[in-house]
């Protein structure tokens, strides 16, 4: 039986490319089957005309998830890193970066912000800080822009993408897709001008794609945007430890079972309030924190 991989899911309906000489065919799966997605190493059976069927799935070396009310969501699996696409016009969301930045920490997948759109110079500038902040945290940053400047976006990409897997994430309208583009020639991608009467992207990418880059240096693979990114799959273990700047003093607070909010003896608000830890991000994992564990009560066995 021939083996492939999942290069695109909608629904129920895949695409899957074939290790044997590159085809892709169209696959759906057979019976019920646990849910698959693109990245997803697979044994085919061939039906002719183009079509397939998937018969079994490898398992994963890892996954790259979100959750919201009612289920866990599966973006990708079998990443090697994966690039969280931020621009400053439409602006970005904070709350939703640090979402991926930990939903990627607690699943071990290495993850850098691409910043795109550098050439809007003054709404760039505006976002500076923030950039810096991460920067300052180990975070490895990319500067692009992927629809003016293509050839130096490439360029600033490539040692990083080289002979790797990587997944596209990111708010719609970020520009997720053009860097696709300006890296795969080839990709018909639909990139949509923004509309401006909303000042927020609108949705352009509807399922998750992976391309093979050009000289077969890698892949990568384009995602839809989101609009809300729920981690209701992490403990709150996971979350405390998926930020950086809370390691070196988780074990300090006065209270063993602290969540770091008003609690007397906080270390982590201590450092805080000595201008230790960036303030925003603290703000910001607060929220994130209440949130799951208010879901958690809704869903009890979750999270
Ligand atoms: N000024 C500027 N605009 C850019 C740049 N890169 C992309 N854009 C624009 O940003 C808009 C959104 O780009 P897309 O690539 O469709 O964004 P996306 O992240 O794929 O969005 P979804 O598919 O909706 O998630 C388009 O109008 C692009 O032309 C850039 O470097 N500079
Ligand atoms: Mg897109
Ligand atoms: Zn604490």
């Amino acid at each position: 039986m021939p083996n492939a991989t999942i290069v695109a899911s909608y629904g129920r309906h895949f695409a899957v490319r074939t290790d044997e000489d590159g085809t892709t065919l169209s696959a759906v799966t057979r019976g019920k089957r646990g849910s698959l997605a693109t990245g997803d190493r697979v044994r085919i059976g061939l039906l002719g005309s183009g079509q397939a069927v998937i018969d079994s799935a490898a398992p994963r070396r890892n996954e790259f998830k979100r959750s919201d009310a009612f289920r866990t969501k599966l973006i990708a699996a079998n990443v090697d890193q994966a690039g969280i696409v931020i621009a400053a016009d439409p602006p970005f969301s904070e709350e939703l970066l640090l979402r991926v930045l930990l939903a990627a920490e607690a699943g071990d997948v290495p993850i850098a912000l691409l910043v795109n759109k550098r050439d809007l110079v003054a709404a760039r500038a505006a976002i500076e800080p923030r950039i810096a902040a991460y920067r300052a945290l180990g975070y490895t940053v990319l500067d692009c822009a992927a629809g003016s400047a293509p050839d130096e976006t490439r360029a600033t990409l490539l040692p990083w993408l080289r002979g790797r897997t990587t997944l596209l994430l990111g708010e719609s309208g970020m520009g997720k897709s053009t860097l696709v583009n300006c890296l795969v020639p080839d990709a018909q991608l639909r990139t949509q001008a923004i509309s401006q009467a909303l000042a927020a992207g609108r949705h352009t990418t509807t399922f998750t794609r992976l391309f093979r880059l050009p000289g077969d240096e890698g892949c990568i693979i384009d995602s839809p945007g989101f609009q809300n990114f729920g981690l209701d799959h992490l403990s709150e273990s996971q979350r405390v430890h998926a930020m950086p700047e809370f390691r070196p003093l988780l074990g300090r607070c006065r209270f063993h079972n602290c969540s770091h909010g008003d609690e007397p003896g906080c270390a982590i608000r201590g450092a805080v309030e000595a201008g230790e830890i960036d303030v925003i991000r603290y703000r910001l994992f607060l929220r994130v924190a209440a949130e799951s564990r208010a879901q958690a009560r809704r869903l009890p066995g979750r999270g």
